[in-house]
């Protein structure tokens, strides 16, 4: 069968990508094809992974092309995708990838690079400098590993060749992850050199963004799939949800493509909607869903207890803690999300979810917890979430089998938990893991109990029916 390849020429490059993952060709690369279609500028995009070759491997012998699959009842919507024009991996040729950055073609670094690509510390809200990657680069600051190593270097080489800076626009699921992206990079900067990190600080925008469409892994069937339909093999294809949303602080030294994607002042409002609504319960589902058996979020929310809880818990623990953004019905909005998580053409496993979970709690469950306590409310419903998750880390289910933790706190955490016997030893031991729980968390003492007893039903009757004891229980307080 004939590879998929490129037949029109490159578009002129403007953009380096940092993180060239399964999202950012279904969201991002997307977005700026349409923008260069509709509005033309050189935007294309080099893209960098900084760790594995497989997306430069697979896009590579294709020219840089590849397929972006809306999934559809009425059947795939295949649509090739040519913005970008080349993809490099940087460990092979770091100094060629701050070439690239440091090129005066290069107006905006974006980034898709995970929760824990940023070297952020949570609970000093700097740079982490014990982080390997960002120990690396702070003793070899030209030759980088990191992303912030990366842009820091990049940024120095543009500054002594009297360049303009470019915008560095970051992608990933964080609160404020421009002013978080902006924090780590200066930081890294001011222990390098800080007469850069003042440059910096003076010249470099760092709008942040929320981003939403749901991309699962792409699997060999989806691509046997593809072929079948279209004739030509893709192996950097995507597969995704129609719906996407992308809201941007539009603050832009040098320009940026015509995205159709929502500009504001400040994105603060839609991201805590985001995160808190729908990645709360995504975390939610993946970890209670995994242990209940199920594969994948759709198959968790066919099921009318585990659709029930998304509800109980967007209504009483989660919505009352974030203020509606301009335009944004709240209730509607979760309503829109169960619809997105039921749909049984998207295949996005819990697993794929459950991952990194040190790295993603926080934001997505915890700052409700810890807000919804203030108010004198204790939301069960995300403390059983909390506890499903250390059951998860623990590394056993239900069934007795090994689970397949990816974290990068994974061996504390399973020390975490086998260091102690019972629900409380664990959960204490948890608790005191301080890049995940802040201090005043963990010595909350209704938190404690709420998920130390979720945690002992989680053990006794099992994830399944402590969802249905949940549901239970607010019917007698909260009808
Ligand atoms: C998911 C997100 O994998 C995860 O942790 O919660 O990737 C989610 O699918 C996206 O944020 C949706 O926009």
């Amino acid at each position: 069968m004939k590879r998929l390849a490129r037949t029109g020429p490159r578009p002129r490059p403007g953009i380096v990508h940092l993180g060239p993952g399964a999202f950012f060709r279904a969201f991002n690369a997307v977005y700026t094809d349409e923008a260069m279609r509709r509005s033309g500028g050189d935007w294309g995009i080099v893209a960098v992974s900084l760790k594995s070759a497989s997306a430069r491997d697979q896009l590579a012998p294709q020219g840089g092309v590849y397929t972006s699959v809306t999934l559809t009842p009425d059947g795939p919507e295949p649509v090739v995708i040519g913005s970008i024009t080349e993809v490099r991996v940087a460990p092979e040729d770091p100094d060629a990838v701050i070439a690239r950055m440091s090129d005066p073609a290069t107006r905006i670094i974006s980034l898709t690079i995970t929760e824990k690509g940023y070297g952020y510390d949570p609970a000093s809200k700097g740079l982490d400098p014990t982080d390997p990657d960002i120990a690396y680069d702070l003793a070899e600051p030209m030759a980088p590993r990191s992303a912030v190593g990366f842009i820091t270097a990049a940024l120095a080489r543009r500054r002594t060749a009297q360049t303009p800076p470019f915008t560095v626009l970051s992608c990933d699921n964080l609160p404020s992850n421009g002013r978080v992206t902006r924090t780590v990079t200066l930081d890294f900067a001011r222990r390098v050199a800080p007469d850069l990190a003042d440059w910096i600080a003076a010249h470099v925008p760092f709008p942040s963004t929320m981003v939403d469409r749901i991309t699962p892994a792409t699997t060999d069937a989806d691509i046997a799939a593809l072929a079948e339909a279209t004739g030509y093999h893709d192996a950097a294809a995507v597969m995704h949800e129609r719906f996407r949303q992308w809201v941007i602080e539009d603050d832009f030294v040098q320009g940026r493509p015509d995205w159709d994607a929502t500009f504001v002042e400040s994105v603060e409002a839609h991201e805590l909607m985001k995160l808190r609504c729908l990645n709360g319960t995504h975390s939610t589902l993946a970890y209670l869903g995994y242990l209940a058996g199920f594969e994948t979020v759709a198959e968790a929310t066919a099921d009318t207890d585990f659709a029930a809880l998304c509800r109980a818990l967007w209504r009483d623990e989660i919505t009352p803690t974030v203020p509606p953004p301009e335009s944004e019905d709240l209730s509607a909005y979760c309503d829109a999300l169960l619809a997105r998580y039921q749909d049984p053409l998207i295949r996005h496993r819990l697993w794929q979810i459950a991952m990194d979970g040190s790295q993603k709690l926080p934001q997505r469950i915890l700052g409700t917890i810890r807000d919804r306590l203030v108010t004198g409310y204790v939301p069960d419903g995300l403390c059983l979430a909390v506890a499903a998750w250390m059951r998860y880390v623990g590394g056993v289910d239900e069934a007795g089998q090994p689970i397949d933790v990816r974290d990068p706190l994974a061996d504390r955490l399973r020390a975490a938990s086998d260091s102690a016997a019972d629900a409380r030893g664990k959960v204490s031991n948890i608790l005191a893991i301080r890049e995940v729980f802040d201090p005043e968390l963990a010595g909350d003492d209704r938190f404690r109990a709420a998920v130390t007893g979720a945690y002992d039903k989680l053990v006794s009757i099992g994830a399944r029916s402590a969802v249905a004891s949940y549901l239970g229980s607010r019917t007698w307080s909260a009808p």
